[in-house]
């Protein structure tokens, strides 16, 4: 048996080391660690990992410009990488770089494997390679610009290489492919990202070049040290170095592998949809259950690039916005696979409707009635009008609606869909007006409190994966203790006389500085 039904494993791409990180990395990893928590927060035993992609053509060319040794190099952008997974609050089980021993093992491992298959053979390549992708373009794929430079589909700069090669027998897996996505319509998503694969495995495959012999920045393939592995084949294994192979009767080998999702940018769908399951299924291993392509952000409408000197820093995000700001805004303001736009304004606007005013004056109007006129402490509940159960039911039903659309990387609809239970949250408030029956009918506003008390609970328990830091702050307010914020005590409910600290505001509004 591999998986048993509650782990979870999940992996972001490992990031290239000639760049420093970018909002574009930290989107990636953010998906994932939205995923590993809700996870987690739903009883899985969950392994996240995150890490480097040090080897290659690019990274030793980005070594030689600055007049340091390839390996110094990685170890200083590499530590950057695992800076921002600090400075993003993310949750990663692992880093792995694939400078590490242990990855030089499960590389050679899987390379004799394949060897032994007779999926591997020696030839010679000749053709169109881009060293910013890191990938080899057909005669077709290529065009000439206007300088005569000869360019690959994205734009890259290609150039003519001939050396000798191993070949992976790519061309002969192409059915068994279409069979792959055809046994399981979710294995890539979105729909439309799956539909470009099978498009162009129908344009046929053709044998894949696996080793180079012009440089040695890389894993040196077995019994021909000529040869070092093409750093993709040496990129992709990380996701099983990672839980221990080529040891398979490892505890973790056989609880997390198959991943169940290999969170990628649509830039490297098929490296991971085409390469990736065909090396494994040649090697005789399983093939991981989903790849989920995300859409690609620009910069105020303009494409982020070192050159345009329009990157957008995360850390800049979190300073400027705030952290949790930044976390809601990135996957609130695009649906997940589609492209985004980041812009000040947007966020701006998100910060201030969604955040401070539609759910931080929700929780701030309620908790400081009840330290005003309860002595701070949960009121009982009289009984409940068919308001209190309308609002409940809209509530009660979030994590299973939540939980159905994170299923499907569907990050920003559930985050709609909370914020209908805010709205409705927000309607009711105002309907009840708590403030008015305070003179009215005492213990009805006692009861309209206590409701909203486990409304707010509700929302922050769920909105937990997203927004970690700041409704950790509301279930402190709420006075829920630690060990009772995991999705096993949704239905909990909230305990009268229980005592609240003083409540304190909890989403700050942005305000535009004068310039
Ligand atoms: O491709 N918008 O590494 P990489 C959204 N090492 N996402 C973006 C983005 C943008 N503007 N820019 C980058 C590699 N990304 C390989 C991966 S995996 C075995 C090897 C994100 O550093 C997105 O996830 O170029 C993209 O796929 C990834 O960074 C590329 O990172």
């Amino acid at each position: 048996m591999s998986n048993d039904a509650k782990s979870y494993y999940i992996t972001t791409p490992i990031y290239y080391v000639n760049d420093i990180p970018h909002i574009g990395h930290a989107y990636t990893s953010l998906a994932c660690d939205v995923m590993a928590r809700f996870k987690r927060l739903d009883g899985y035993d969950v392994h996240f990992l995150t890490g480097t992609d040090e080897h290659g053509q690019k990274v030793e060319a980005s070594a030689e410009k600055k007049g340091i040794d390839p390996k110094v190099f990685t170890d200083e952008v590499s530590q950057s990488f695992r800076d921002l997974a600090v400075a993003m609050n993310f949750s990663n089980d692992d880093f792995i770089r694939t400078t590490e021993q242990r990855h030089y093992d499960a590389c050679q491992a899987l390379w004799e494997r394949l060897l032994e298959k007779g999926e591997i053979y020696l030839g010679s390549y000749s053709g169109w390679y881009a060293v910013r992708d890191e990938a080899f373009y057909t005669e077709k794929e290529v065009t000439k610009d206007e300088d005569g430079v000869m360019r690959g589909p994205m734009g890259v700069e290609v150039a003519w290489v001939e050396e000798p090669s191993y070949f992976f027998k790519l061309s002969a897996w192409g059915d068994r492919l279409l069979a792959l996505y055809d046994a399981d319509p979710d294995f890539i998503l979105p729909k439309s990202r799956r539909n470009e694969v099978i498009s162009f495995i129908k344009g046929g495959l053709m044998d894949l070049s696996v080793s180079r012999t012009t440089f040695n920045w890389g894993v040196p393939v077995p019994n021909d040290d000529k040869h070092i592995m093409y750093v993709w084949l040496d990129a992709l294994t990380n996701y099983i170095t990672a839980v221990g192979y080529p040891d398979e009767e490892k505890d973790s080998y056989k609880k997390f592998w198959p991943a169940d999702l290999h969170m990628v940018g649509k830039d490297i769908l098929r490296f991971h949809t085409i390469y990736w399951p065909a090396f494994l299924m040649a090697a005789d291993l399983p093939t991981p259950k989903r790849v989920f392509a995300h859409g690609w952000w620009t910069n105020e409408g303009q494409k982020i690039s070192k050159s345009l000197g329009n990157v957008i820093s995360p850390y800049d995000l979190v300073e400027r916005y705030g952290l949790d700001q930044t976390r809601y805004f990135l996957l609130r303001e695009v649906p997940f696979g589609n492209d985004g736009d980041f812009a000040h304004e947007a966020m701006v606007t998100r910060m201030n409707s969604d955040l401070a005013n539609a759910l931080g004056n929700l929780v701030q109007r309620g908790l400081s009635m009840i330290t005003k006129n309860c002595e701070g402490k949960i009121p009982e509940s009289g009984e409940l009008s068919a308001e209190d159960e309308k609002l409940q039911a809209s509530v009660d039903a979030l994590l299973s609606d939540v939980r159905s659309e994170l299923d499907v990387q569907g990050f920003s609809r559930a985050l709609e869909r909370i914020w209908r239970s805010v709205s409705d949250a927000n309607i009711y408030v105002d309907e009840q007006a708590p403030w008015a029956l305070r003179k009215t009918d005492f213990k009805r506003m006692e009861t309209v409190l206590f409701v909203l008390t486990d409304v707010y609970r509700k929302l922050a328990l769920v909105l937990q994966p997203y927004m970690p830091e700041s409704t950790a702050k509301i279930l402190d307010l709420l006075s829920v203790a630690e060990e009772q914020r995991s999705f096993d005590n949704w239905s909990d409910g909230m305990k009268a006389g229980t005592e609240l600290p003083k409540p304190a505001g909890v989403f700050p509004r942005y305000v535009e500085q004068d310039s």
